[in-house]
């Protein structure tokens, strides 16, 4: 079948060629030039290009019309601004659109070549560059001053009463984070971040955690290491050469300087080990090669499972170096214990109708972008630089049902960046409901390490006041 096609568009484009042929050979034979065009093909010409500009401006029509309204009502209150902005923008690449293009092809079927028509010389005009430099500026202007505006609105300082909730991306998903009932979120660190503590929440459990879990990996790849055949035989090798020249020298002979030497000279001047030591290293190192955890790696994979261990010990350290954070701070005390009922959910996350929420955005990885299209509201997640915005949810998921007539329907958290191959699932469902329901679904969301926090530890976490203008600090 596309063969065919291929077929039928190659005999058409090889016809319309000897077409061209035939025409210019009569055109030969009634002696007429080939770049002298009669009066008759200007006018179709010019006729031409009004088509063209009925059927460009039908099909710009079909388009709006098609694709004008493709998002609902805002659901949010700023959003109404950003409709309106967007609108206004419209209308006005529409009016400039149709004049323009009318001006263009009017101009270019009316004033076709006639032999009898000469053109007007009208090289400059001060009143005409006046009109069209002064009149876009102040458009422009105006629309620059509204935009601010809008933005303003979204990214402005939130109300004391406004709740707020982290967004934390990472490659492909997103996470919702509530604070407590002390309204503070913890303190969070991406060195202790774990299978049950993906946000990096600094509590004292975390870092135990985060510590347990560092350490099986450091004692597992240091048995690795210890126990690579190559290694261990190496070790044997250099033991018993120290032994033999031991034995050779009467004592004398100068042993190097071996690992794990502790030895005090007693019986010899030199820092070497003794026989028995030395024997006693040779045999360990004999049981050693006997154990299962014996293995034969490449230099390259000893040299990869090294580098691995340093940087794992390192990451240790950096977590063990979160606590010795400072304590005698009021403020940071109640920063640390801030994170123990933090909440965590993911999937969906619920806002409640009517009340000022402000998002903190984070990522882990990669630049990723919150998009809810139905709320108005896009903000970029950026490694290491928490963003924010925040906006007052106006329709709950159940009326904006009823009002798209879809029972199905659900607000949705997007990633609008391209951010890897599973960029297109990385969403979140957004539920917009009465406080009451809110407060109910907020209930029942697991505390962060709740199994661990005691109970009498409760009422020592004092009310803090948010740290202004730094709702997730991070001491990293
Ligand atoms: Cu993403």
């Amino acid at each position: 079948m596309k063969l065919l096609i291929l077929l039928v568009v190659v005999v058409g484009i090889v016809a319309l060629a000897q077409l061209a042929r035939v025409y210019e050979l009569s055109a030969k034979l009634r002696k007429r030039r080939e770049e002298d065009i009669s009066h008759a093909d200007h006018r179709l010409n010019a006729s031409l290009f009004i088509v063209f500009m009925l059927v460009f401006y039908a099909s710009v029509a079909y388009l709006y019309v098609a694709y004008g309204d493709y998002l609902p009502v805002s659901a949010s209150e700023h959003g109404v601004g950003v409709d309106s902005l967007m609108n206004i923008n419209i209308i006005i690449i529409t009016v400039v659109f149709f004049l323009v293009n009318t001006l263009l092809f009017v101009f270019a079927a009316k004033y076709y070549y006639k032999k009898d028509r000469k053109a007007k010389f009208f090289p400059h005009d001060n009143k005409l560059e006046m009109i069209w430099t002064v009149i876009p500026s102040i458009v422009l202007a105006g629309l620059i001053i509204f935009g601010l505006r809008t933005w303003n609105d979204m990214t402005g300082e939130a109300s004391d009463e406004a709740m707020v909730i982290e967004i934390y991306s990472k490659q492909f998903d997103w996470t919702a984070r509530y604070p407590g009932s002390n309204a503070e979120f913890g303190l969070s660190n991406y060195n202790l971040i774990t299978s049950n503590n993906p946000l990096g929440i600094v509590t004292n459990e975390g870092i135990a955690e985060s510590l347990a879990e560092l350490d099986a990996s450091i004692e597992k790849l240091d048995n690795e290491v210890r126990y690579e055949r190559g290694v261990l035989l190496s070790q044997k090798a250099k033991y018993e050469k120290e032994l033999k020249n031991l034995k050779n020298h009467g004592g004398h002979g100068h042993a190097e300087h071996a690992e794990g030497d502790e030895a005090h000279a007693d019986e010899h001047t030199h820092h070497g080990m003794s026989e028995e030591q030395l024997l006693a290293e040779i045999a360990k190192i004999d049981e050693m090669l006997t154990s299962d955890l014996v293995s034969v790696l490449s230099e390259t994979a000893l040299e990869a499972k090294k580098d691995k261990l340093y940087r794992l010990k390192r990451h240790k350290q950096r977590v063990l170096d979160i606590e010795d954070f400072d304590f005698s701070d009021a403020q940071s005390l109640s920063a640390w214990e801030a994170g123990k009922d933090d909440k965590i959910v993911k999937g969906e996350f619920h806002l409640p109708i009517g009340k000022e929420v402000e998002f903190v955005f984070r990522s882990r990885d990669v630049i990723h972008s919150a998009y809810m299209p139905h709320f108005r509201a896009q903000m970029n997640c950026v490694p290491g630089v928490p963003t924010r915005f925040k906006m007052t949810p106006t329709i709950t998921t159940d009326s904006m049902r009823t009002i798209m007539d879809n029972p199905e329907f659900d607000y949705v958290l997007l990633c609008n960046k391209v951010c890897g191959s599973a960029h297109f699932n990385m969403q979140m469902k957004v539920i917009v409901e009465s406080q009451e329901d809110y407060d109910n679904w907020l209930n029942e969301q697991k505390t962060f390490f709740v199994e661990e926090v005691k109970e009498e530890a409760a009422p020592e976490v004092p009310a803090a006041p948010v740290v202004e203008g730094e709702p997730t600090a991070s001491i990293n």
